[in-house]
This record gives C-alpha cells, structure tokens and sequence, in this order.
C-alpha cells in the first residue's frame, strides 16, 4: 500500500509539471483527488488493512493528499499570474499614440439660417415669440381675414386632423393674433419662428413641411417706408450690403397692401437663368400692412394703431446662401449633404 501511495503521488505530480492552463488543472484535480482517484481507493480499503499497517497507511495517504492540494494551490496561482502577464502584455497601453478625433456635431443648414435671422432681428429691436404648430382653423384663416368659404383659403391646402377644426398651419400668420392677443394694448415687434405644413406636390423648391419666420410690428403711425426699410436692411445684412432687392405688389387676405420681395438672382446677377426663371430675380418673402380686420381679430384697433408684417422661408434664404439646387435635401438626412455646413 505505500508503494502503490508513492507511485500515486509521482503520477500525480508528473501529470501536474505538464499542466499550463485552468481546464486541464481541474480535470487533473479530479483524477487525482477526486472520489474517484487512486488515492481515494486506498482511503476506502484502509478497513482491510491490519491494525498495525492501518496508521502508518492512514498517516501517509493524508500526507500524500496534502501535498496534492498544496501542489494544486500553487499551480493555481502559476496560471493566474501567467494569465495576467500576457493579458499585460497583449492590451499594452502606449500613452504616447495621439488621441482618437471626436467627430463635431453641427447645426441643420436651416438652423444656422435661422439663428442667423434672429441675431439680424434682434439688433433691430425684435422679440422671438414662440407659437403653435397644430391650429384652429380659426387661427390659420377666420382671424386672418379668410371667413369659410373664401376662396382664398385654396392658396393653402393642408393636413387636418381627427378633431374637427384643428389642423396643421399652413403658415406661422396665425401666430400674430396669438402675439397681439397677449401683448394688447403694447405696441408690438416680433418674430415667429416654425414649422410650417402643406398639402401640396414636393418639388425642388417645394416641400410638405418648412419653417417659416413671420414678422409683426404694430404700434402707432407705422407706414410702408418702415416695412420697406425694415427687410431691405436685413436682406442687406444677409446676404451682402450692395444685394439688389425689389418689392413686387402681391395680394395677400391679412395684408393691405401687400408686397413680395424680391432679391437679385445670385447665379445669373440679374441677366436671367434657369434658378430665376428667366426674370433675374428670386422671391424670398411675402409681406403687408396688417389688414384693419386683422388687427380688430387681435384687439387692436386699426383707427389706433397700424402695423406691417412679413413671412420668410429660411429653406429657401439657405438655398440661396449657399446654391443649393434642390430643397428636399434638407430631409433627407443624407450626411454628405449635411456634413458641406
Ligand atoms: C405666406 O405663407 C404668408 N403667410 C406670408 C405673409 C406673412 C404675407 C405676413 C404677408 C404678411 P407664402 O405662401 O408665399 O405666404 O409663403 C411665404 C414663404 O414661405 C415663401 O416665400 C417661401 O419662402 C416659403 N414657402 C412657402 N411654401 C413653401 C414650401 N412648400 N416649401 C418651402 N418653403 C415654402
């Protein structure tokens, strides 16, 4: 018996030398001092054994038994240091590798527009005046001098909703009786920037949703010279301090009279293309004196007070600014288009 426990332990620690990582470890554990084990064996025949053989037997086999756990302790620790030294050395840290670039987000072209627009109204005394989206069609047409019925509600078709009256604006206008609802009786001067819906075919300067800053200025003896002053200097201050700019008569249902301005076509300078249609010029915003119906629909009272207002695509300016040819790029979400700004 304690020969076959001498040879049990030079088995055990020969397998043990050959041994390098974890799984081989444990299976080694279990032929070796498992239930199952040589050793376990003699353990278990230790009954047979004379009384005198019995403790000499016993005495060894515990001996042999914890040099095999001891070695399997320290084999352990072998393979975690060594796990830990190629896992030092396969995710080496070289602090002098220059750093990863962080990709800049930036702003949509129409906000920069945007924010460009407000910074121009805001050095000339206006206030941003935040209004809905979803309207009464009260609020889009009846207070801007379109009762049902009228035709001119045709100009703008749009999307309507389950509730019966509230639809999608057409355009920021109906913003103005909001602003003069609230600032009555203060004289006014505001900008309302937003979304803007249409139901109508999208084409290249077309599209079914757009923003729209609106303009209202209402106080005591405002005239047409102020309109007209008022949006040449901020197209000269967009675009450029010598850009030709013309007013065009227009008509519009909640302006009297009405104007579209106009400014000189960037790519053909005024001699005619296919951008401008052959006219030289490009229209950037429709504009008026604020009809006397207008005004009574916001509290004001047109024998008082007199006022002019204006609505400007910030898509179309941006298109403009920077010679894009087509404006459903904006929703596309196309990075490379995007990335240009
Ligand atoms: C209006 O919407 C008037 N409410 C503007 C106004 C306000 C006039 C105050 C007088 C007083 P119009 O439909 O022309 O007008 O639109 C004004 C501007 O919105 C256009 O010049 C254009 O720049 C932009 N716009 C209109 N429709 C679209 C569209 N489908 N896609 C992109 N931009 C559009």
């Amino acid at each position: 018996m304690l020969e076959k426990l001498e040879q049990i332990k030079l088995d055990a620690l020969a397998a043990m030398d050959k041994i390098t990582d974890q799984e081989s470890l444990l299976v080694w554990r279990a032929t070796y001092t498992g239930k199952k084990s040589a050793l376990m064996d003699i353990f278990n025949q230790m009954r047979e054994l004379s009384k005198e053989e019995r403790p000499l037997v016993g005495k060894r086999a515990n001996e042999v038994r914890q040099d095999l756990e001891k070695r399997y302790e320290e084999k352990q620790s072998e393979i975690k240091k060594e796990l830990l030294k190629e896992s030092l050395q396969s995710e080496i840290l070289d602090v002098t590798l220059p750093g990863r670039n962080l990709s800049h987000g930036r702003l949509h072209p129409t906000t920069q527009t945007l924010r460009r627009i407000y910074k121009i109204f805001a050095e000339m005394g206006f206030q941003v005046y935040r209004s809905r989206e979803v309207e009464t069609d009260d609020f889009n047409f009846t207070h801007l001098n379109m009762p049902q019925h009228h035709p001119a509600r045709d100009m703008w078709d749009t999307f309507y909703t389950n509730t019966e009256g509230v639809i999608l604006r057409t355009h920021t206008s109906p913003g103005q009786i909001h602003a003069m609802k609230e600032y009555f009786p203060e004289p006014i001067r505001v900008i309302l920037p937003g979304m803007c819906y249409r139901y109508e075919q999208v084409s290249t300067r077309s599209e079914m949703q757009f923003t729209q800053v609106e303009g209202l200025a209402v106080g005591h003896d405002i005239t047409f010279g102020d309109l007209k002053g008022t949006l040449s200097d901020f197209a000269r201050r967009l675009f450029d301090a010598d850009v030709r700019t013309r007013f065009r008569a227009s008509h519009f249902p909640f302006t009297e009279p009405s104007a579209e301005m106009d400014v000189e076509c960037f790519v053909c300078n005024g001699d005619g293309c296919s951008v401008c249609k052959q006219t030289g010029w490009l229209e950037i915003l429709g504009s008026g004196m604020v009809h006397p119906n207008v005004l009574r629909a916001g509290g004001y009272d047109p024998e008082v007070y007199s006022g002019f207002a204006f609505g400007m695509g910030p898509e179309r300016l941006t298109m403009l600014l920077h010679r894009i040819g087509d404006i459903r790029n904006f929703w596309r979400n196309d990075m490379r288009f995007l990335e240009q700004f």
